[in-house]
């Protein structure tokens, strides 16, 4: 098949799950072109079924918000025809669902037919579509797209709680290519980290308020007090700051560390003795997958999708949001030497349930139904 892939191109998950999708589709022979303002971040090797088209987003004096959405509408339009798609795959659906149902009536005036599958990543539609200023027109793109997929049963179930959908909804996870992620041999690294053998503990995220970020400092803050541990905090965004703060007003500063954006997180979390996601709000959990396949084990809130990843005593422990005592507890509890290498084993068993092998081939039946539903229709 011939693939458009639309996508936010940076480190966020949606990001990472649209760009490792498009690497292993193309690996299994179809051709894949990435729809971009510019190059995913992941996107950075050479396969000749890979494909990349900028979006050119023009500004003119006139424009105070330059129309991203129109010139990403036209973009596709341009490569439907061009490269003669035979499916539009748009990631997270604001403002790429509405984008595409533009593009796709444009097309259909050159009598050319192009299905549209919107997969639902998270905040779409836990935070920022709900709002007023766009929920008409999400509810409006979702159901009017050919396929829709949601990450998890959690976010299905909030998308059918917040909107009038009125189609199916298909749940296809996170994945993981597990060549890349797994527990690499990188002790010296740990030794300049940990020299006195301390717990190291990781959190990865995009700094945002939904990912509760304190909470990993004030968590490790009262486990500090127990054992002897170190913290990496990997990624930035608009709340680094604050945290930086908050590590300064406690006082821990020497035994945390602010890594930045990484793009080998792998070497970081092949060192980590524990993971930590507080989120409040969390669709699916890429990053803590991503640990899971380090062996690394999760202390997580059971906030939307991440007990459908994340198994109560077995990969690590659901928490309440905000509930840093039993997240304290139950870290203390993993880090035990006796607890430790069970969690760790669980947690690489259950990452294994989402190779990219397994959960890839669920993309393409949905390709494959929508594409032979829309036949139907035309015959
Ligand atoms: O977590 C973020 O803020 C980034 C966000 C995104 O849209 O890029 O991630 C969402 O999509 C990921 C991939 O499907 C999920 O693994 C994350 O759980 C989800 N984030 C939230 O729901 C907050």
């Amino acid at each position: 098949m011939k693939i458009g892939i639309v996508c936010y191109p940076t480190f966020g998950g949606s990001g990472v799950v649209a760009t490792e999708l498009g690497k292993a589709l193309a690996k299994a022979g179809h051709q894949i072109h990435f729809i971009t303002y510019s190059q995913p971040t992941r996107l950075d090797f050479f396969n000749e079924n890979l494909f990349y088209h900028e979006v050119d987003i023009r500004t003119y004096p006139l424009f105070e918000y330059p129309p991203y959405e129109l010139a990403l509408a036209s973009k596709m339009v341009d490569v439907a025809k061009y490269e003669k798609l035979d499916i539009l795959h748009v990631h997270y659906a604001i403002p790429h669902a509405s984008a595409a149902y533009m593009a796709k009536q444009i097309l259909l005036t050159e009598n050319i037919h192009i299905p549209v599958v919107t997969t639902l990543h998270g905040t779409d539609i836990t935070l920022v579509g709900k709002d007023a200023s766009y929920e008409p027109v999400v509810t409006f793109s979702i159901n009017a797209s050919d396929g829709i997929t949601a990450v998890s049963e959690d976010l299905k179930k909030d998308t059918y709680e917040h909107f009038k959908i009125i189609k199916d909804i298909a749940v296809i996870p996170n994945f993981i290519d597990l060549e890349r992620f797994k527990k690499q041999k990188k002790e010296h690294f740990k030794k300049a980290i940990c020299p006195d053998d301390e717990k190291l503990l990781v959190h990865t995220s995009n700094f945002r308020k939904v990912k509760r970020v304190d909470d990993v400092v004030k968590t490790f803050y009262k486990l500090r007090k127990e054992i002897p541990a170190k913290l990496l905090l990997v990624g930035d965004g608009p709340e680094r700051n604050n945290i930086e703060a908050l590590c300064r007003e406690l006082g821990r500063c020497e035994d945390i560390r602010f890594l930045g954006k990484l793009e080998a997180v792998e070497e970081v979390l092949s060192v980590a003795d524990l993971f930590i996601m507080p989120s409040e709000k969390e669709s699916f959990g890429l990053a803590a997958l991503e640990a899971m396949a380090c062996e690394v084990p999760i202390i997580s809130t059971n906030a939307g999708g991440l007990p459908e990843l994340n198994i109560n005593g077995k990969t690590g422990y659901l928490c309440q949001v905000g509930d840093v005592e039993d997240m304290t507890r139950k870290a203390l509890h993993i880090l035990d030497k006796d607890n430790l290498p069970k969690f760790k084993a669980a947690a690489l068993a259950r990452a294994k349930e989402f190779e990219v092998s397994k959960i890839m081939p669920l993309y393409e039946n949905v390709y494959l139904n929508v594409l032979d539903s829309i036949k139907k229709i035309r015959a």
